[in-house]
């Protein structure tokens, strides 16, 4: 089977962008004109695009923009990070596999990657939309030595490196809304999501999430997220190749979990802070026991954000939404 989408795809390679017959092709794999459309129904549903003219053939008029395995391997740089690729087509979602190969022993620095996620989650079983083709919906798995009170610092630390990878990748300049979001002209481009394998004193795996719209055009997302998500493509006004920007991120990843084990939260919240866009302003922090305004005027050691109400009390925020 695969065998004969190989030589399908090299026949049309081989056609460079002419039309082909189904005569011709059925000739050429050695099968039936039924089985001739079954396999290009196929490639169209792995995101090929295909014109059909009836008497006259078939034509590829776009390739999908694919991710596997090989892609991330090929030109990956890292020592650990990414070291190990768990992809698949379509999943629930990431998360899960992530928290199923942590609990067998999944080693430090091993990915999953994947194509589509049926059910991709936010935080508070909130859902995050992932549709085929167009984004990088990926977990990390993560084995620190450190207390459970630190775990928070570990998502300023992915969004800071993968902050550090877009700017590599691409034209943008994109901002840190705390904790977990990573916007471009106000919309959301990217969502961490961190969770926990953990005893009361010791962490077991801290698995990292990452949503990253990549290759969206705007009427991809739903009526929902209009207002408030957007893409690469979309702010960049070209696409982005995802294996190679999962291949900086891990990149990134690395070089600061690194420097994070040997030196501490000090430098990775020096380098978030370049990048946060709610310091110093006045936000409102939404969380499950209600709201709380005040100027946002930093984080602390733990990666906790500290909040000055009007009353003049700092109020410490574990885990909420912001809104500028
Ligand atoms: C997040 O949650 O932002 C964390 C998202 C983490 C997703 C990754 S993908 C790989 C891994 N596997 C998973 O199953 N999850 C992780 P939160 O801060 O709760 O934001 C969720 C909210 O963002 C939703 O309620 C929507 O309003 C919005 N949203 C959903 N999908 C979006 C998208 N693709 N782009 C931008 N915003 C989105």
């Amino acid at each position: 089977q695969t065998g004969l989408r190989s030589k399908l795809l090299d026949a049309f390679s081989k056609a460079e962008g002419e039309y082909l017959s189904g005569q011709k092709i059925s000739e050429y794999l050695g099968c039936s004109r039924t089985a001739v459309w079954k396999h290009i129904e196929e490639l169209r549903k792995e995101g090929y695009e295909l014109d059909a003219v009836r008497r006259i053939g078939y034509r590829i008029t776009k390739k999908p923009d694919k991710i596997s395995s090989n892609e991330i391997q090929l030109g990956l740089t890292t020592s650990f990070m990414g070291r190990h690729i768990h992809f698949e087509e379509e999943v629930t979602s990431t998360q899960k596999i992530a928290h199923n190969l942590a609990s067998e022993g999944a080693e430090e620095g091993t990915i999953v990657v994947s194509e589509q996620q049926s059910s991709g989650r936010g935080r508070l079983s909130r859902v995050w939309y992932s549709p085929k083709h167009t984004g990088i919906w990926m977990s990390l798995i993560l084995r620190p030595q450190i207390p459970l009170s630190q775990t928070p610092q570990l998502t300023l630390l992915a969004a800071v490196a993968i902050v550090q990878a877009i700017e590599e990748v691409t034209t943008l300049k994109p901002d840190i809304k705390w904790p977990n979001d990573i916007l471009v002209n106000g919309k959301k481009l990217v969502g961490i999501l961190t969770e926990l394998q953990a005893e009361a004193d010791r962490v077991h795996s801290v698995i990292i999430g990452m949503g990253i719209n990549v290759n969206h055009d705007q009427d991809h997302f739903p009526t929902d997220l209009q207002d408030i998500a957007t893409s690469i493509a979309i702010e960049a006004g070209e696409k982005a190749d995802r294996a190679e920007l999962i291949q900086q991120i891990l990149l990134k990843f690395e070089v600061l979990y690194n420097l994070y084990l040997s030196k501490g939260f000090k430098p990775i919240k020096l380098l978030w802070e370049s990048y946060a866009i709610s310091l110093n302003k006045t936000v409102v922090a939404r969380t499950l026991h209600g709201s709380l305004t005040g100027k946002a005027i930093g984080i602390n050691e733990d990666g906790v954000l500290l909040l000055e109400t009007e009353s003049g009390n700092i109020e410490k925020i574990y885990s909420a939404d912001i809104e500028v």
